[in-house]
């Protein structure tokens, strides 16, 4: 993936004609799109593809699931043309290399710590440590972290060194783009923020003048 704006979006607009506008009136200030479940349940997994012509594709079905089913998710994206695959780290070792093996150096896999929203701190901010370091035995080469929290952001770097890190809950959820950079954050990922204003190209706009400004 390129790191030119570090802006990546969160694209879980259900309407998949509005979702293609969207990304198009933004492309030049994001790095990639997320695809999420949303997306993906109304408007089908051909938007995957469709996608990956404009920019890199980010697969968030956050794989949660034994070796070989993860292997059978993940090499369905890599053919569909997804530059990463975001997993569950807490399913465990077998299942992280799966993903790694099946992505086979065609695809990054992105691992989740600690998740954003309050819930995540029930149980993934207690283990998120032993996720992050369990990820980077095993081959991911990128972790989720909450922007949300930027002190668990710098907590999350000094466990994965060069690792990248990607921060959602910029914007709607309440974190701001150059908190989570200044953290250690390498991408801030922003759903609502951008597909529901009214000027997604605007508020694209800001957050990336919001990125500059913490570099
Ligand atoms: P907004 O809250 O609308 O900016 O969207 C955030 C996006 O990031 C959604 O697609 C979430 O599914 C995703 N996300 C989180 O919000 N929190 C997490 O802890 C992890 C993710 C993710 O893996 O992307």
């Amino acid at each position: 993936m390129k790191k030119e704006t570090r802006v990546v979006l969160a694209l879980d607009e259900t309407d998949g004609y509005k979702a293609m506008k969207i990304v198009d009136s933004v492309s030049d200030y994001i790095d990639a799109v997320k695809i999420n479940w949303p997306l993906v349940l109304s408007a089908g997994p051909d938007m995957i593809g469709r996608l990956a012509e404009i920019t890199d594709v980010i697969c968030d079905f956050k794989v949660a699931d034994i070796p070989n089913t993860v292997r059978l998710i993940v090499e369905n994206c890599v053919s569909r043309g997804a530059s990463a695959i975001i997993v569950h780290a807490f399913t465990g070792d077998d299942s992280m290399r799966a993903a790694v093996e099946a992505a086979d150096g065609k695809a990054d896999i992105i691992a989740v710590t600690e998740m954003s929203h309050p819930g995540g701190l029930m149980f993934t901010a207690k283990h998120a440590e032993e996720l992050a370091k369990m990820g980077v035995e095993n081959g991911a080469a990128g972790f989720i972290a909450p922007a949300t929290r930027p002190d668990r952001i710098s907590l999350i770097r000094s466990i994965v060194g060069d690792k990248l890190i990607l921060t959602p809950g910029v914007g709607a959820q309440g974190g701001s783009a150059s908190a989570a950079i200044k953290a250690g954050a390498d991408y801030v990922i922003v759903g609502r923020a951008i597909y529901e204003a009214d000027d997604p190209r605007s508020v694209a706009k800001q957050i990336c003048e919001d990125v500059k400004s913490a570099l």
